[in-house]
């Protein structure tokens, strides 16, 4: 069972920030990253242009997940109830497929707005956003006008609902950090606070505070900061497209490197029988025996079942890096999924032949995997890669499809059948092969 309690050095955080427009939470996480460039990570709201809004925490996951990224900052003002339970329900949602199923997230959460100082908020955020004129994504002095900007800064502070730590979905951070509101350099004071906090909570994140000289030198750098990113309120940015969605694999199988052995183990196995052997060497003479031999390992329709879901997720995972190239390379049609291209992996597999099983429609072998309870792939430095299993309960290969109507998942059918004992079936053949030879096949992603 996974902990989701434990803190460890594999534990990963977020930070969701709860504010109104120019409180500072860009200028306090450009701090914060500035003084942990390489382990934490900022993703601003309003960098992100497209229809997509989630795209905030994909990319967040995105950069979470990179192996020494520790903390991700998700800014955006999340000022009411919905848009934090949106934050918690995507991160739910889409933790998965960017990061391993038991990777341990904690979120902490940042109030930048006590209501108690609602009106000196409003003066002082008002002053500080016409001063910062045009540095903004969105918010441009020039082009809205004072008038606009002010009534878009009033509009954030009429909506907002302070954070109320009782109730969901404010009660589901793992931290709350609960900022006051000064006039001067208030993000340095900020800063200071949650370094203090995220410290004696989460000493592991933070073993150090840096010096307040190191703290000083952050902040004025970021008050330079400057956006690169244009953006255009209202109605979407006609420009920017829709981020595609990603392709995944349909099956992920071992494609066996040798074809014409295991015909051959075949055919030693069916020598025996008259009847049989003319009908193998017929199917061989036509050209009937499938193209290539693989063994499925999983399909994406096996992930529907609860046991499934995980293996299938951590498949993804292991994975991402060649499902993320291939949906680089087929970004012009990626439409449909039309493709039936396969990727090799650098995973392989080791595998003995054990039974033969023919009926009318079909002709498959059930195979031995090599491996132990951990898995039963080999990485490219041979050792066992953990927890990656076969989804299929009994591993095979399909070698011909006599019924050319029949589904390839009917193999599953008539092989679990033999491997349970109920194929009593007159027209079900069980033949034992050769199981002298070690197999080896490719993981490959069937898209
Ligand atoms: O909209 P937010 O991301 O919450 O706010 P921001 O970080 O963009 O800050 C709004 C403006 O205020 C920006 O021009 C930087 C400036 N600012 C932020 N924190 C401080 C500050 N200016 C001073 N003098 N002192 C601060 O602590």
């Amino acid at each position: 069972a996974i902990d989701y309690d434990k803190v460890d050095e594999h534990t990963k955080f977020l930070i969701f920030p709860i504010s109104v427009i120019g409180c500072g939470k860009t200028t306090t996480s450009q701090t914060l990253t500035n003084l942990f460039p390489e382990t934490w990570g900022h993703i601003q709201n309003d960098d992100i242009t497209g229809k997509d809004k989630s795209q905030l925490i994909k990319k967040s996951l995105e950069l979470l997940a990179k192996q020494e990224m520790k903390c991700v900052i998700v800014d955006r003002n999340n000022h009411q109830f919905r848009e934090r339970k949106q934050l918690f329900e995507w991160l739910d949602e889409l933790k998965e497929d960017y990061l391993a199923y038991d990777t341990n997230i904690k979120v902490i959460g940042i109030s930048f707005a006590p209501y108690d100082k609602l009106s000196k908020i409003r003066d002082i955020t008002m002053q500080r956003v016409i001063k910062r004129g045009n540095n903004h994504q969105s918010i441009k002095l020039d082009e809205l006008g004072e008038k606009k900007v002010i009534g878009i800064m009033s509009g954030f502070l009429k909506r907002y609902q302070p954070l109320n730590i009782d109730k969901s979905p404010d009660n589901m951070f793992d931290l709350m950090i609960e900022l006051d509101f000064n006039e001067i350099d208030s993000s340095l004071t900020n800063v200071k606070q949650i370094l203090n906090e995220i410290h004696r909570a989460y000493p592991i994140l933070m073993p150090e505070i840096p010096t307040d000289d190191k703290i000083d030198e952050a902040f004025r750098k970021s008050l330079e900061y400057k956006p690169t990113v244009r953006k255009i309120v209202g109605k979407g940015n006609g420009n920017q497209q829709k981020t595609p969605k990603l392709i995944r694999p349909v099956y992920i199988s071992v494609n066996a490197r040798e074809h014409d052995e295991i015909i051959n183990l075949v055919r030693q196995g069916v020598a025996n029988n008259k009847d049989l052997s003319q009908k193998f060497e017929g199917l061989l003479a036509n050209d009937r025996l499938q193209k290539d031999f693989h063994i499925t390992l999983g399909h994406v329709m096996s992930s529907r079942e609860k046991e499934g879901k995980k293996l299938w997720k951590l498949y993804l995972t292991r994975y991402h890096d060649q499902i993320t190239e291939y949906n680089n390379n087929h970004k012009e049609n990626n439409s449909g999924n039309n493709q039936n291209t396969s990727v090799n992996t650098t995973d392989k597999l080791k595998f003995k032949l054990s039974k033969l099983c023919w009926d009318d429609k079909i002709i498959a072998i059930v195979v031995e995997l090599s491996g132990n309870e951990t898995g039963c792939l080999i990485d490219v430095n041979g050792d066992i890669v953990n927890g990656l299993k076969c989804l299929n309960k009994v591993p095979h290969i399909t070698v011909c499809k006599i019924d050319s109507n029949v589904k390839a998942v009917y193999s599953n059918v008539l092989c679990e059948k033999v491997q349970s004992g109920e194929a009593q079936d007159e027209n079900v053949k069980v033949l034992k092969l050769s199981d002298a030879k070690e197999f080896v096949g490719d993981v490959c992603l069937n898209f």
